[in-house]
């Protein structure tokens, strides 16, 4: 008998772009307007190859590191972070350089140099090698030792059990790092915790979104790129809270016909740095399978916004003296 349930997608709210986000990609932007390509960019932006790709086709240049940028030129620091060798190896090429850091970011990298001061250890949970870790271990490279997952904890050993305190990277699974965070204090009961959540906001709207609707649906599309970590967190955490499935996928060409066969309620969200015209052609290609009805499912109201980079600022306030000269 066919299924009586009218076939329908709950698309979570908040999805898509984050303030950190929003500021880089703006930064790029801005930054081509007022001098003209090319733009240089250390690694990626923000994680999401249709970002990366249309600010190419404006003329930036994404390289992996500042020794591939020309002795000069101008160099943008992605929404990730950088260490301080990484300043330091631009400053050496002379490179003008413009911070699109998130401030949420730098707010971890101020906590990781406050507590190496005071010679703490600190635990640092997330990823190996992704940039934003990077960056913050780079901080105080001798004080921090990386943790990856609730696994790592075994392991670990610091000098002085007694004075090691806990941060970790802003997009991470929330409900991950708190076992993370009980298995080390089990292990260092005076493991003291960081000032506030180092977990952003955007990262904990969406996965709360996603909790939400979750248990409702049969199959949960997330958009958003393969290295993009809080993107990747929401598929997980998607199955975690319920979904019968869930699927990562870049663009609406990606959506396979074999994940619908007995599917009624399709969930949709996106992670911090995805445009919502990715998510657009999503509903679309629902639509075209039978999936017109959309029910927006909000969880959190975001009104956030970072002002941009002070040397875009500057930049801006220079060429609007000269305008008006
Ligand atoms: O950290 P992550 O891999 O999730 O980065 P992203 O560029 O996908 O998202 C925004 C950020 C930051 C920092
Ligand atoms: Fe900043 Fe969070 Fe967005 Fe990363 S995900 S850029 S930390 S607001």
């Amino acid at each position: 008998m066919p299924s009586t349930t009218p076939k329908r997608v709950l698309l979570a709210a908040p999805r898509g772009y984050c303030a950190g986000v929003d500021r880089a990609v703006i930064a790029v932007e801005k930054a081509l307007e007022l001098h003209g390509a090319p733009i240089y960019v250390r690694k990626e932006i923000v994680h999401n190859k249709y970002v990366v790709e249309t600010l190419s086709e404006r003329g930036a240049i994404f390289v992996a590191e500042t020794d591939e940028v020309p002795e000069g030129a101008r160099v943008v620091f992605s929404a990730h972070g950088v260490s301080p060798a990484v300043r330091e190896a631009a400053e050496a090429r002379s490179l003008t350089t413009i911070d699109a850091t998130c401030p949420l970011v730098t707010k971890v990298h101020k906590e990781a140099v406050r507590f190496a001061k005071d010679d703490r250890t600190i635990l640092l949970i997330g990823h190996t090698g992704h940039e934003e870790v990077e960056g913050t271990a780079g901080e105080a490279p001798e004080h921090t030792i990386v943790v990856n997952s609730p696994d790592d904890v075994d392991g670990i050993e610091v000098p002085d059990p007694d004075n090691v305190v806990w941060l970790s990277q802003t997009t991470l699974s929330v409900d991950e790092t708190m076992e993370t965070v009980r298995r080390l204090r089990e292990k260092f009961p005076h493991l003291q915790d960081p000032p506030s959540d180092d977990i952003c906001y955007a990262t904990q709207n969406r996965q709360v979104a996603v909790k939400k609707i979750a248990p409702q649906v049969d199959l949960m599309i997330v958009v958003g790129s393969a290295n993009s970590s809080n993107s990747v967190r929401l598929v997980e955490v998607a199955l975690q809270s319920g979904a019968k499935a869930s699927h990562r996928i870049d663009r609406a060409r990606e959506i396979d016909e074999a994940w619908f066969e007995g599917v009624d309620t399709v969930g949709v969200t996106s992670g911090a740095s995805v445009p919502e015209i990715l998510v657009r052609d999503v509903l679309d290609a629902l639509a075209a399978r039978g999936y017109e009805t959309v029910e927006e499912v909000r969880t959190a109201t975001e009104d956030l916004m970072f002002s941009l980079p002070r040397e875009i600022r500057a930049d801006l306030k220079a060429k609007e003296r000269a305008g008006s000269a």
